[in-house]
């Protein structure tokens, strides 16, 4: 198997003679080919085909045969079969399931919802679960979309996956084929709107030619309830449109939006809407002009508000030539400061759209503190399934654990419970949007990710955006059943693996908050933590000699965790009730500080990078006792992957460890650190078309030595 079906396999289940009671035939009451109430008979026929082995006919009339399975809208459920009130509690794309009884019935509160429903009927199937179940299942937020970075000439930024299958030398591709391939995918993970391009978005998007291609694009995904939306340029009256200026309050440019964005309807009547990444690390915006950015925002608000349209601003704003000399400066304090006196200035169909934490996509981060400050603002959280600083899917990182702490945190505003999830859902502050982006940036690959095992997280993203309340052992082990069958040994090792994978990334990367300690100045995967300061990006760990850690308090430092409600940033600015694990986000530290723990600092990088890269070690048996439970292929390229791992989470071990022992001369207690006895260092031996290489960064190879 080549992971091309990922969770969407239906293949046989072990107890299917256990389900005598399914019904003879499908009745899906919208007979029209691209309606997702039509994509979701022919879905169940052929799911059901897959995972039971039999041959359903679709009923194409409106009467339910004495046992049949039933997929359709509330309206159209009503209108053939009279009342219904047990699904009266149905919200905006929510379904009804119910499979007591000789009927399935699988009723949605519009098409979408049906189609979700059916998913989920047949999720249930392949996962042997086959009692009787009534429920309705109403989405926790509006707004469930992914985030696909691509350019137009085909890459995809931060994409590990090979090329894009929407973009190609500049133009929309001409065969969709497999943008509705993901698109069911998405369905069936419940994600409701798709933004295509690089938030570094290119100003020709917006061509005759490839308004055209948006249209057949957004046709192919249609049926699937998946809407398209773009990123843009902020600049494009400018640099696309001719105009002398993209000044946001001109009229002119005003108008020239309001006349693209009419194009773009006509084509995509019901296009999702607009994504905008603005004066964020050299891209043009509305501060070009000394407008703020709500007046940005609004007036692509405006453009799209008579098409029910909605834009999705980006609170990741801020200037990557900080100046690192002076101490108070803050990157993790920019979009608070950029947005604080916005708040109720956005028009209504706006949505800000917030990173998890205040800096970008690091191994550990509190909550961004954006979510408690806007309160007449609607909001939606942006998380990354593509896991640029989590070893961009070469490591494997179970990802939901690190969204659900984040979710499942209380801010306090006001005093009173506001966990995120209920921030970004509308409910805490009674906005009426919200929700999720997950940038996922799938490529051609036929694993989607570029790693099998890395679906886990694009599915838990999907579900956590329904229900954010799900548990993550309880999300994989779903997707492990529907991607690797039953087999109880599968299930364990999988579980086992991924769960403790984002502590093992951490411990062999960033520890304590200190963030991940990538190569920062553009790779963002291999070890390189002296690359974090001297430069004006704001991903600094301020390392010295003797001490290590941003001092963010109000009292000494840099005043970020006063942006928090009263009773966070009291827990944050007090360094004995800070967690260990966020202790250098927030507090600037001797190597020599004891922790909670009983550990000082320093010891504690030795120590967590040895535990991690021992953990990372243990990968390689534990798939390996899986050979012959699963097919060769995905065995094997899996295998690859945690050899890959094992090997690189050694590079990382080393490099920090190397690395901290140099700046602070403090040597590791338990004698690790510079000391290999059994390694065997490539310069040493008899080179036969080799030459020796001094590495730079000198830490990224043991004896600073590599061979060429
Ligand atoms: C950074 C990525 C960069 C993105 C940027 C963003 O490295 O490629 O353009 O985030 O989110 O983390 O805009």
């Amino acid at each position: 198997e080549d992971g091309a079906s990922a969770w969407l396999r239906y293949a046989p289940v072990p107890q299917a003679s256990n389900y005598r009671s399914l019904p003879l035939s499908i009745v899906a009451l919208n007979t029209t080919t691209s309606s997702p109430v039509h994509i979701a008979g022919k879905e169940l026929q052929e799911g059901i085909k897959g995972i039971l082995g039999k041959e359903l006919s679709i009923a194409d009339g409106t009467k339910r045969g004495s046992s049949s399975i039933v997929v359709g809208t509330i309206d159209a459920y009503k209108k053939t079969f009279g009342d219904f009130e047990e699904a009266d509690d149905l919200e905006e794309d929510g379904f009804f399931l119910s499979t007591v009884g000789q009927n399935v019935r699988i009723i949605g509160q519009n098409q979408r919802g049906a189609l979700y429903g059916a998913f989920e009927y047949l999720s249930r199937l392949a996962q042997g679960k086959f009692s009787p179940v009534t429920y309705v299942s109403n989405p926790h937020a509006p707004i469930r979309w992914v985030n696909e970075w691509n350019n137009m000439d085909g890459s995809i930024e931060r994409g590990y996956a090979g090329p894009s299958f929407f973009f190609k030398n500049g133009f929309v591709v001409e065969n969709v084929t497999r943008a509705a391939e993901y698109a069911r995918l998405l369905a069936s993970i419940r994600v409701n709107g798709i933004v295509i391009n690089n938030v570094n978005a290119n100003a020709t998007l917006l061509s005759a030619r490839n308004i055209e291609g948006l249209g057949r694009l957004a046709d192919a995904m249609r049926p699937y309830g998946v809407q398209l939306g773009i990123s843009l340029n902020f600049a494009s009256p400018q640099t696309f449109g001719g105009l002398n200026t993209f000044d946001p309050l001109d009229p002119s440019v005003d108008a020239w939006w309001t006349n693209i964005t009419n194009q773009i309807y006509k084509r995509v009547p019901d296009m999702a809407g607009y994504l905008v990444k603005a004066n964020s690390e050299g891209q043009p915006g509305p501060l070009t002009y000394n407008r703020t950015l709500a007046d940005g925002a609004n007036m692509f608000a405006r453009a799209t508000k008579p098409h029910g349209g909605v834009v999705m601003f980006r609170a990741f704003v801020y200037d990557n030539h900080i100046n690192e000399s002076n101490w108070k400066n803050d990157r993790a304090n920019a979009a608070v400061e950029f947005f604080k006196n916005l708040d109720g200035r956005f028009d209504d169909n706006v949505v800000v759209q917030i990173k998890f934490g205040p800096i970008d996509f690091q191994v550990r981060e509190p909550p961004s503190p954006l979510f408690s400050t806007l309160h007449n603002t609607s909001t939606a959280i942006e998380l990354q399934v593509t896991p640029e600083y989590l070893g961009q899917n070469c490591h494997l990182v179970y990802l939901s654990p690190q969204w659900k702490e984040i979710l499942e945190f209380d801010l306090r505003a006001d005093d009173k419970p506001s966990k995120v999830k209920d921030i970004i859902s509308g409910e805490r502050f009674k906005r009426p949007l919200g929700g999720s982006a997950g940038v996922v940036n799938v490529g051609t690959n036929a694993t989607w990710l570029g790693s099998h095992l890395a679906m886990s997280n694009l599915y838990s993203y999907g579900r956590l955006a329904w229900d954010p309340s799900l548990e993550s052992e309880q999300m994989l082990q779903d997707w492990i059943r529907l991607t690797f069958g039953f087999d109880r040994k599968v299930i364990d090792t999988i579980t086992e693996m991924s769960m403790k994978s984002r502590a093992a990334y951490e411990n062999y990367s960033g520890n304590l908050g200190i963030q991940t300690l990538t190569d920062i100045l553009y790779t963002h995967f291999g070890p390189n933590p002296a690359s974090q300061d001297g430069n004006g990006w704001g991903q600094w760990t301020r390392a010295d000699g003797f001490s290590i850690g941003m001092d963010r308090t109000v009292k000494n430092g840099t005043g970020n965790a006063g942006q928090y409600p009263p009773a966070v940033a009291r827990v944050f600015e007090n360094i004995e009730t800070t967690p260990d694990n966020l202790l250098l986000w927030f507090h600037h530290v001797n190597y020599t500080h004891l922790l909670k723990s009983g550990k000082t600092v320093i010891q504690h990088f030795y120590d967590a990078h040895y535990e991690g890269a021992a953990t990372a070690q243990t990968f390689v048996p534990m798939w390996e006792s899986l050979k012959g439970k699963i097919d060769n292929q995905r065995y094997s390229e899996v295998l690859f992957r945690q050899v890959f791992q094992a090997g690189h989470s050694i590079v990382w071990r080393d490099a920090i460890s190397r690395f901290y022992n140099n700046l602070s001369g403090i040597p590791d207690q338990a004698k690790r650190v510079n000391n290999y006895p059994y390694r065997v260092e490539a310069e040493k031996m008899k080179l036969d078309g080799y030459k020796t290489y001094a590495v730079n960064p000198f830490h990224t190879a043991s004896g600073s030595m590599a061979i060429v």
